[in-house]
């Protein structure tokens, strides 16, 4: 059996590589850190540690994946996101259950998340001969979900709940609003490097490209989701000492 290893040149299979270590350091990082929060900020660290921890094994995986096939891991990069981005709404939703959200809110938060990932799925993984026209259409139902996590955090329920909480709180929500804005919207520029994909056609961005970018943003949300969250827990807890 031939065994493979990772070209010195593979920056793709590099980006795994070190996503892995950071989403394990900080798994470890917000695990520990449960002890010095007071403890009805105790599961929103858990939530993180394992937000973290579940990307940290998945990466383990795809990067053997990649480096064994060099094909993308599509399959499992939906695994880890559909535990993943879920987990996320519950951050989103423990935050703002502090200024009197309904359960609902996280079912719906859930629901638009699970839409913009089971069409991201469809679109990627049955895009067999690299049709444009396949990419475009599941590409754009998933963005309905995404639109509308984004309206919700900046218009809809959650921040509007947000202007009830306290200033330090308001202004996690509002942080955690922009990561949506902008580090998540880093995932769409990596669905369009796929094959036939409209950067892949019109730029002629490598479809290996489309790890890049959600290697690169999944470290910026889901450490950077946890260190905001991490943030808020730290100061709160010293108001109540
Ligand atoms: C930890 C993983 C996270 C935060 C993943 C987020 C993924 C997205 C925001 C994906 C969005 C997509 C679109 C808006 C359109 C094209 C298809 C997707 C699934 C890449």
């Amino acid at each position: 059996m031939e065994i493979k290893v990772m070209a010195p040149d593979d920056y793709v299979g590099f980006t795994f590589f070190i996503g892995y270590m950071a989403m394990f350091a900080a798994s470890v990082f917000f695990f520990f850190e449960m002890n010095s929060v007071s403890t009805k900020w105790r599961k929103s660290l858990l939530v993180s540690a394992l937000i973290t921890g579940i990307a940290a094994v998945h990466y383990f995986y795809m990067r053997d994946y990649y480096i064994a096939t060099g094909e993308n891991p599509t399959f499992f990069r939906y695994v880890d996101w559909i535990l993943t981005v879920p987990l996320m709404c519950v951050e989103f939703y423990l935050l703002t259950v502090l200024a009197g959200a309904k359960r609902s809110l996280l079912y719906k938060l859930i629901g638009a998340s699970l839409w913009m990932l089971i069409a991201g799925y469809i679109g990627e993984a049955f895009n067999v001969d690299g049709s444009t026209a396949h990419s475009v259409k599941w590409g754009v139902i998933s963005t309905i979900g995404y639109i509308y996590i984004l309206y919700t955090a900046w218009f809809g329920e959650v921040a509007k709940l947000a202007e009830n909480a306290s200033e330090n709180i308001k202004c996690g929500i509002r942080t955690l609003a922009w990561f949506v804005l902008v580090g998540w919207a880093i995932y769409p520029i990596g669905y369009m490097c796929m094959d036939g994909g409209w950067l892949n056609t019109a730029l002629g961005w490598g479809s290996e490209n489309v790890d890049l970018f959600y290697n690169i943003a999944d470290a910026i949300n889901k450490i950077g989701f946890g260190l905001v969250v991490y943030n808020i827990a730290i100061t709160e807890s010293a108001k109540k000492a």
